[in-house]
């Protein structure tokens, strides 16, 4: 049986996931109105990814003979009428999530849990390349600032991003 404590951490990482989807769609929404349909094709994709990190959170949570609660889900607010602005925030979102993904862990080895140790390692690796991905984008942004053609040039290729389901899923 899972500890109350690490029921309480694994839930508000739940919703945290489901927050991350939120986040992505709401950016997507915007940037495809700005016409940069490859940036809202890649932000949609990851808005997918992150809503299956939410459900593969809940089986685990249920696997373990526990019932997560289910918080309201923050509302979504930015600026996000360019591409560098939301990769800036991308990151830094992704940066947050890294932090309590760690404090999980640590927690799950404080308390010996290491089931949830072993699961929750899957997500903190994931946002090796979470961050690293969009620390790339941003940086390519930045170098890129003022010059159309090269922001056009990253949002053709964004817009090549397909969904594959992390956990071998069906399309969510
Ligand atoms: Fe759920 O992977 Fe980043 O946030």
């Amino acid at each position: 049986m899972i500890s109350k404590k690490l029921l309480k951490a694994l839930s508000d990482q739940l919703n945290a996931e489901f927050y991350s989807s939120y986040l992505y769609l709401a950016m997507s929404a915007s940037i495809d109105n700005e016409g940069f349909k490859g940036f809202a094709n890649w932000l949609y994709v990851q808005a997918q990814e992150e809503r299956t990190h939410a459900t593969h959170m809940y089986e685990y949570i249920v696997d373990r003979g526990a019932v997560p609660e289910f918080k309201a889900i923050e509302g979504v607010k930015g600026d996000f009428s360019t591409p560098l602005k939301i990769f800036e925030r991308v990151l830094k979102h992704e940066e947050n999530v890294t932090k309590s993904l760690n404090a999980i862990a640590s927690l799950a080895l404080e308390e010996k849990d290491h089931a949830t140790y072993e699961f929750i390692m899957w997500y903190v690796n994931e946002q090796v390349e979470e961050e690293d991905t969009a620390d790339e984008y941003l940086t390519r942004l930045k170098l890129s600032e003022g010059n159309i053609s090269a922001i056009y040039n990253l949002d053709t290729i964004l817009a090549a991003r397909t969904f594959t389901d992390p956990f071998g899923g069906a399309a969510a």
